[in-house]
């Protein structure tokens, strides 16, 4: 049986985002009384890995090492950075510093789990949420008859081959979670979207819009906190001084009873004076009172990822919501005074020239405070659209690394060129 474990992020990405997940895996290691000791490579900067080197043998002895990678690529088609193989240096050293057992896990992990174990030769991974089946690898970390049957564990069979244990949804209601905030001073000092600390309101999405992976790493069952313990969460994360949040959740307004009873509990524990958040969110179900509440609860910003204003394309996207649905979402922002910032997807199959014109039509009448632009469709493996890219094709491409899908425009112009003059210079636009 191991009693204790390191956990190291190695993101270095800039800007900086705090490690939520580290946070409340060390929570769950604590409630089951193991020990748990976290690395932050983020602030170190050069000399990361005497930084490891040093702090591994400060926590000596440990009985298992793990790793998170939150992500392992930037998704965006323009720059198709590719993170994973400074995340792989650090597996490879830790590899070398520590006999002991090492453990993958994370968002990023949980998109390509065989692969990653695979290539960097890692005893095991955790594929979707870490808080149930972490703490019991660690509990059976010498009894290989019980890895069968811990959910999402990746693991290596008697022959050397690799199994996936299929996932499971745990009750997050039973989880106590303390907020610890891991090197405040670093993340927390500004208030920008990444300056603010995470919090997780819910987990998983029940939908299936055909390029994204969240159902796949967070389950399709929307699974909830308890208003009560979300709140003792915020009010540790004020007393530890943050100042902001972001919600981690796929969309917030996916259990609307949740986020309803929580703005509530927010405004009237005065804790909506203390500080504000933002989130992601469909642009169905919203409507005005939603806005308001969400304003009077301290919530200062939401972000629709809406791809595109075109219907056709909507639908062939699989997203549940249509070009109605945006501009009732964004009409009740604009009334309530609630900043709100569309995600465009741009480039997609079946996407032509008066489908981009419609798309910036309707953004330049609603005016956003903010719209991302993206070009390409990432293919992920395991999606609806990472399936269909791989059909046909002779040989099979390594989805893996950065690859993507970006339509031609009916007349053979690049989809890039034509949205940068649709831009106009106009600094709404986040290129
Ligand atoms: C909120 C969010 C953001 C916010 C973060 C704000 C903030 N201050 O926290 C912002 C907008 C800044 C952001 C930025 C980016 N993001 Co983001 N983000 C998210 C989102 C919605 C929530 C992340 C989160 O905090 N989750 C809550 C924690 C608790 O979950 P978790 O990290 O998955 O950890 C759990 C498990 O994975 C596991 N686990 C984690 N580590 C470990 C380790 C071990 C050993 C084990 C066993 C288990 C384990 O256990 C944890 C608890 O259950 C996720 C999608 C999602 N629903 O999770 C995308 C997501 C993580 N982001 C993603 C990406 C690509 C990015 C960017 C690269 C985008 C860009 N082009 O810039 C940047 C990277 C920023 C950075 N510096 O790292 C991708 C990553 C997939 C990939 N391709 O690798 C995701 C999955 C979104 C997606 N649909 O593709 N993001
Ligand atoms: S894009 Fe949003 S709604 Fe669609 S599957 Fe992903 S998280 Fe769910």
């Amino acid at each position: 049986m191991g009693s204790s474990i390191v956990l190291v992020n190695p993101n270095s990405l800039s800007p900086p985002v705090a490690p939520v997940a580290l946070e409340y895996l060390r929570s769950a290691l604590d409630q089951r009384g193991l020990r748990c000791e976290i690395i932050d490579l983020n602030p170190v900067g050069d000399g990361r890995l005497d930084f490891l080197r040093d702090e591994l043998t400060r926590a000596a002895p440990f009985d298992a090492v793990g790793v998170t990678l939150r992500n392992f690529d930037d998704a965006a088609s323009t720059t198709q950075s590719f993170y994973y193989e400074s995340t792989e240096a650090v597996i490879l050293a830790l590899r070398r510093l520590t006999p002991k057992p090492l453990i993958l896990g994370g968002a990023g992990y949980s998109v390509a789990p065989r692969s990653i174990l695979e290539r960097t030769g890692a005893d095991f991974g955790v594929v979707g949420e870490g808080e149930f089946s972490l703490v019991e690898l660690l509990i059976h970390l010498d009894e290989p008859s019980k890895h069968g049957s811990i959910p999402g564990l990746v693991h290596r069979a008697a022959d050397g081959s690799v199994r996936v244990n299929a996932p499971a949804a745990g009750d997050l209601k039973a989880l106590h979670r303390r907020r610890c905030p891991i090197n405040g001073a670093f993340y927390h000092d500004a208030l920008s979207v990444t300056a603010m600390a995470g919090l997780e309101l819910s987990r998983g999405c029940p939908f299936s819009c055909v390029y994204c992976v969240e159902p796949m790493i967070k389950g399709r069952e929307v699974r909830r906190r308890s208003t009560a313990q979300l709140i003792g969460e915020v009010e540790e994360l004020v007393q530890a001084g943050i100042a902001g949040f972001h919600a981690a959740d796929s969309e917030l307004n996916l259990d609307l009873d949740l986020l309803v009873d929580f703005c509530g509990a927010m405004s009237a524990s005065g804790l909506n004076d203390e500080l504000v958040w933002c989130g992601y969110a469909l642009p169905r179900p919203f409507d005005e009172q939603l806005a308001r509440t969400l304003m009077r609860a301290g919530c200062r910003g939401i972000n629709f990822g809406i791809d595109s204003a075109n219907d056709r394309l909507l639908k062939s996207l699989k997203r549940p919501f249509r070009q109605r649905d945006i501009v009732h979402a964004a009409r009740c922002c604009t009334d309530a005074g609630l900043t709100f910032r569309f995600d465009l997807l741009l480039g997609v199959p079946g996407e032509t020239r008066s489908s981009l014109e419609e798309t910036f039509a309707l953004v330049r009448r609603l005016q956003p405070d903010q719209v991302g632009v993206n070009i390409g469709v990432r293919a992920y493996g395991g999606t609806e659209f990472g399936d269909t890219f791989q059909k046909g094709r002779q040989d099979p491409v390594d989805l893996f690394r950065p690859t993507f899908y970006v339509q031609q425009l009916e007349d053979g112009d690049d989809v890039e060129r034509y949205v940068d003059e649709l831009c106009d210079g106009d600094d709404i636009f986040m290129r």
